[in-house]
């Protein structure tokens, strides 16, 4: 499959007669990296490919209405959880102007976009995965209604993937369920920088993986993501770092295939502790990491080696901790929330999560 530049311009994607009005919805959820995705270059491109488990209730759902555009210049409102939010619409002004040579009958269009979140407001978790992989959706989900493309689900979902990238490079991994891998690596045949692809070959433990995320801190992080990647250009590791990510890659799709959880453990922490080593060493250096999230980490490995139960963790860039472990094994996992890592979490801080099916039209 072809992943050249540019692949999707496409100049007959506009209306030659009537602007149609209506609405189209989808929910779609956030996943989290198992191997991470640091460093880019270009627009969105990564610098190395990642691996991610596609979430179930960590959702944005969003409706899109349009109707034909009232004056030249095409417009867009943006509301938020009910409230007219600029600097969600500023973006999307901007992405949508980006996309004019992709969708033309963007700029025919007037929008009146609305979104939520499922996870609470004051979570602390990135949005930006959901939200931009079910904006992707909801526009191509247009030009499927009215063009008649993209008319089989694997060029639809390539499609909205290499939309969502443009948005924000980890939504391209949300739009398919499971397990997402993004950037081309020789371990998976049609894999691009371009766009996600699913991993067809997961072992039925790993399908069915929890994902409990404990909000440790859920203010704002100082150092945006995007100024994170930026860092990767001068941190002097980076070159290494890409080299292992690649490395550790092959090691992973293994242990998912085989179900090996002892190697998930040793690959997923590794990739998390490496992420935020990036950050540390990056000029000028930072961290995002609290206090908590390294007692936390401890208490982990501590139950680990008393139990033998394969709970791993994870971090995005920010100090909330994903505990990742087997469907069996949830009773003893809310237990040991409880008694041990009360000093940390209460429970409405904990969103009990799971890998899950991808997104889903809502209207
Ligand atoms: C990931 N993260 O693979 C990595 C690991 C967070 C930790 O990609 O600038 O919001 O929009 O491409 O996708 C978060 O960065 O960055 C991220 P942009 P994005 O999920």
């Amino acid at each position: 499959m072809s992943s050249e530049k540019n692949n999707y311009i496409n100049p007959h994607l506009r209306f030659k007669d009537q602007v149609p009005e209506g609405t189209t919805g989808w929910q779609s959820p956030s996943n989290i990296a198992l191997i991470k995705y640091w460093g880019k270059r270009a627009v969105q491109l990564p610098m190395n490919p990642s691996v991610s488990f596609t979430l179930s209730k960590s959702a944005t759902r969003t409706t899109v209405h349009y109707k034909p555009a009232a004056k030249k210049e095409s417009t867009i409102a943006f509301y938020f959880e009910g409230e007219r939010n600029l600097t969600f619409e500023q973006k999307t002004i901007a992405f949508f102007k980006n996309l004019h040579s992709v969708f033309p009958f963007l700029s025919q269009m007037d929008f009146e976009i609305r979104s939520e979140n499922s996870f609470p407001h004051s979570a602390g978790i990135a949005s930006s995965a959901s939200g931009m992989s079910a904006l992707a959706m909801a526009l191509c989900d247009l030009e499927r209604t009215f063009f008649g493309t993209l008319d089989t689900d694997e060029a639809f979902l390539q499609k909205a993937s290499y939309i969502a990238r443009l948005g924000s490079g980890s939504a391209c991994r949300s739009v398919y369920g499971g397990v997402a891998l993004w950037g081309k690596t020789d371990r998976l045949q049609d894999s691009s920088d371009e766009f996600a692809v699913p991993v067809p070959k997961i072992h039925p433990l790993f399908r069915h993986y929890r994902d409990y995320i404990l909000i440790v801190d859920p203010h704002k992080k100082k150092v945006s993501s995007r100024a994170g990647h930026e860092l990767m250009k001068t941190n002097p590791f980076a070159p290494a770092r890409f080299k292992q990510a690649n490395q550790n890659l092959a090691i992973l799709l293994k242990a998912l295939e085989t179900g090996d959880t002892d190697t998930f453990t040793d690959i997923t922490e590794l990739e998390a502790l490496t992420l935020h080593a990036m950050m540390m060493t990056s000029q000028p250096s930072y961290m995002l990491m609290k206090p908590a999230t390294v007692s936390i980490i401890e208490k982990i490995r501590d139950f680990r080696n008393r139990t033998g139960i394969p709970v791993a963790f994870t971090l995005d860039a920010g100090p909330n901790i994903h505990m990742l472990f087997p469907e069996e094994n949830e009773e003893s996992i809310k237990e040991f929330i409880r008694t041990e890592l009360s000093a940390y979490v209460t429970p409405d801080s904990v969103i009990a999560d799971r890998v899950g099916n991808g997104p889903q039209k809502t209207e």
